[in-house]
């Protein structure tokens, strides 16, 4: 069994010998440094969302109007956080979201890379964006023995889309996570205001630039005409996708099908009748529409649609509280976004690990101090809105 909260006896014996931690542990520091390190462009982007941002604010601001009750007399000297999902036993329940910038977010531009050894340092699980900097079949080797998951942007043109599932498949990754809420891109007042879409100055593309099929839609090579091979991108980027699409996804591979940013309960069920493997519960970190409701609102009522069916959660998840938070109210796992992303910007795959170390461990604490020695224990002892 791992201790996460071990961490915590790492730094304080460390500061004995008078030696402080690299990076913070806490989200606000960690916001702050990262922007500062990603300059004013990449940070818009990372930092920002959908319209005046009130969702993606609420995201995170409405775990603090839900709480949970300690209990006392529990043995929780031994703790279990290890959670199960498709077929396969991981020690923690969090994992990487897709993040398809972290190509640019390290200070080497090959974020993704850095998140994949991440993942292998932690053993949590990355969600590789179908935007990379480096092909997927790269960054799948540097997950080392961490399962990998692939997000899918279906593109328009589906010999295309079979051709990454395809890779995916080959690859090794062992889900794949079809994003449901991204065919257009949602109205972002920063980017728009520095004119700035990080793809259409050709960066985290390689997954396209790659593959055999988007080359052949190609008259020249990206290598010689990368204009026209954006141009491409953006020509094929983004299928409108319904639910009649599943039975094509069905067909085309034997993964495990996630659909991700759920937010309705109909759609959960319709989910699980078509056949999802996982029903992914987000708003997308509040980035493609505004005017909606925090994500963290809405779990329990996809949880209980979902059915058997595992829910994965992601938007506004900041700390180990609001991890264990989500999984009292159902989710099976948590993703963490823009923290994981911050640390890449702060120190590559070791940075990126720091924070999901620093999560965990919190989580661990927690579960410690509120009698909650697994999971289950989390789950049954659920959490109550305090507004
Ligand atoms: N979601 C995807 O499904 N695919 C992506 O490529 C993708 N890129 C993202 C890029 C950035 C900069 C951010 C911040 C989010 C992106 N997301 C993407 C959404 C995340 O997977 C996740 O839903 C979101 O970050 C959760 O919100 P939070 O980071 O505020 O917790």
């Amino acid at each position: 069994m791992t201790y996460f909260g071990a961490m915590q006896n790492e730094i304080y014996n460390a500061g004995l010998k008078g030696i402080l931690p690299t990076w913070p542990v806490d989200f606000a520091t960690l916001e702050q440094r990262a922007h500062e390190a990603l300059g004013p462009s990449l940070t818009s982007y990372v930092a920002g969302g959908c319209g005046d941002e009130h969702t993606q604010d609420q995201n995170a601001a409405a775990f603090h109007h839900w709480g949970m009750v300690p209990r006392m007399m529990v043995d929780c000297s031994e703790r279990d956080l290890s959670i199960e999902l498709f077929g396969h036993r991981y020690p923690s329940p969090l994992f990487m979201a897709p993040i398809g910038l972290n190509g640019e977010a390290s200070q080497d531009r090959h974020g993704d890379m850095a998140a994949a050894r991440a993942s292998a340092l932690t053993g949590v699980p990355f969600c590789a964006s179908t935007l990379a900097n480096d092909p997927l079949e790269d960054v799948k080797a540097a997950c080392g023995d961490t399962p990998a998951w692939f997000q899918l942007y279906t593109p328009r043109n589906r010999e295309l889309a079979t051709s990454l599932i395809r890779r995916a498949e080959e690859a090794g990754y062992k889900a794949l996570v079809v994003t449901l809420d991204t065919w257009v891109t949602g109205w972002r007042p920063r980017d728009l205001n520095a004119s700035n879409f990080p793809q259409l100055r050709g960066k985290v593309l390689q997954n396209y630039f790659t593959d055999p099929v988007f080359r052949s839609l190609l008259t020249r090579p990206p290598e010689e005409d990368p204009a026209a091979a954006i141009f491409t991108w953006a020509a094929t980027f983004g299928q409108v996708l319904t639910w009649d699409d599943m039975e094509w996804f069905k067909s085309v591979t034997k993964l495990p099908i996630v659909l991700k940013g759920i937010c309705h309960p109909d759609d959960a069920r319709r989910a699980v009748d078509c056949g999802a493997d996982a029903v992914y519960c987000s708003n997308h970190g509040g980035r493609q529409a505004n005017g909606g409701i925090a994500t963290i609102d809405l779990l329990e009522d996809v949880v209980k649609a979902a059915g058997n069916t595992p829910v994965l959660f992601d938007s506004g998840i900041r700390s180990g509280t609001d991890a264990v938070k989500a999984l009292a109210l159902g989710a099976r796992a948590v993703g963490v976004g823009r923290p994981y992303t911050y640390g890449l910007a702060l120190g590559g795959a070791e940075g990126a690990a720091w924070v999901l170390r620093s999560i965990l461990a919190e989580a661990d604490l927690l579960m410690a101090v509120n009698g909650y020695p697994t999971l289950a224990d989390v789950r049954k002892a659920g959490a109550r809105r305090t507004d």
